[in-house]
């Protein structure tokens, strides 16, 4: 039986045991972080002495539970996740590729600076995001402690926080701590995602007890960060749970969403509700129930504008996907690709 104080539980056994022969084989051992092709494997909480392995040709990601080959040279199974933080890799040009931030995550932290200028829509998309991992999400404000006016900031990112718990905290002080702690109760995994320079890996430190994660200062004239953190990384809390710290990311591209649009922008679909025709397209009809609280100033034409763009951006890789879907199909059933079809060899 894998260690359940390394975060092992009902689901990952059931979905284990769907593996059966030769899956079964050998016991689990979870992901801690993943450099070019090599995995580090934990087989028990305590683990001093982690296995590496290839993973290559694996879709492994950092918080995966994973079973070993019997020669201990490869990822050779992954156990089906219970959640996963995914995003559309950013390879300009390419078909979209999924990019699995980590997995088997029990809350995502979503990370911003009291210090730079609220970024709404930046939270918007990765609410949507987080909504769509599976796991519970919540926001961390870090910086408090040189933060000018904090009320302003908090008052314009709770706008389209969905309703999420919003925590300002320090890494450096140690101030706020205390409700992302415990959140990890219970053996949990926390993971935290945001840009660059926010402070993850300096609020990962605090909360661990020691300076694991190195960190680096933010250029004075942007508050941007230099991209310190370079792998995901698993590490334990010493009363049990775990916290995945991750490199910054810039993009924040939707992957294939379950119902995270809705969760992340719940306000505007009630109003939506309250539309006098079923198929309001909420422009010019009357009665419209948006339009009428964007004049009221209820809510934020950039707001309504974001959303239509995530749907828009939704629905674009939605029919990229359906097409590739149609193009194996047909291949299967042995016929030609149609002609001019872009994917037809
Ligand atoms: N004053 C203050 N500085 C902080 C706080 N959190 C982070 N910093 C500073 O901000 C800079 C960036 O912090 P990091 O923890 O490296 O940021 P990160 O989000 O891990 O960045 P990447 O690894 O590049 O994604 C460092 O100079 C930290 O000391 C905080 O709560 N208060
Ligand atoms: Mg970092
Ligand atoms: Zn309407």
């Amino acid at each position: 039986m894998p260690d359940v104080l390394l975060g092992w539980d009902e689901h990952l056994d059931a979905a284990w045991q769907e593996l059966g022969e030769p899956g079964a084989h050998g016991t689990p051992g979870r992901v801690s972080r993943i450099d070019r092709g090599w995995s580090t494997i934990l087989r028990h909480a305590t683990d001093v002495e982690p296995l590496r392995v290839r993973n290559i040709g694996a879709d492994v990601a950092v918080g995966d539970w994973v079973v070993v080959d019997e020669a201990v040279e490869r990822v050779a199974h992954v156990i089906g996740r219970r959640s996963a933080f995914v995003r559309r890799a950013s390879h300009e040009g390419d078909r979209a590729e999924a990019d699995v931030l980590a997995a088997n995550i029990d809350v995502v932290f979503l990370v911003h600076a009291l210090t730079a200028p609220p970024n709404q829509r930046r939270l918007e998309r990765e609410l949507v995001l987080a909504f769509d991992s599976g796991a519970q999400p919540q926001i961390v404000l870090t910086k408090s402690d040189v933060a000018d006016d904090i009320e302003a900031t908090v008052t314009e990112l709770r706008a389209v926080a969905a309703g999420v718990p919003v925590h300002i905290a320090s890494g450096i002080t140690g101030v706020g701590l205390e409700p992302i702690r415990a959140a990890a109760v219970g053996g949990r995994t926390l993971a935290f995602f945001g840009a660059s320079g926010v402070g993850k890996s300096t609020l990962v430190n605090s909360l661990i007890g020691r300076q694991e994660m190195a960190t680096s200062e933010v250029r004075e004239h942007d508050q941007r960060g230099r991209h310190t953190t370079v792998a995901t990384q698993l590490l334990p809390l010493a009363d049990g749970g775990w916290l995945i710290d991750t490199p910054g990311f810039r993009a924040v591209s939707l992957w294939l969403s379950g119902r995270g649009i809705e969760r992340a922008f719940i306000d505007v679909f009630d109003l939506m509700d309250d539309c006098r025709f079923r198929d309001c397209k909420h422009d010019q009809e009357p009665g419209c129930a948006v339009q009428a609280a964007i004049s009221a100033g209820e809510l934020d034409p950039l707001r309504f504008a974001s959303l239509r763009r995530l749907v828009a951006e939704e629905a674009a890789l939605e029919e990229e996907q359906a097409r590739r879907e149609r193009i194996a199909d047909r291949r299967k059933g042995g016929r030609e690709p149609l002609d001019g079809d872009p994917d037809g060899e």
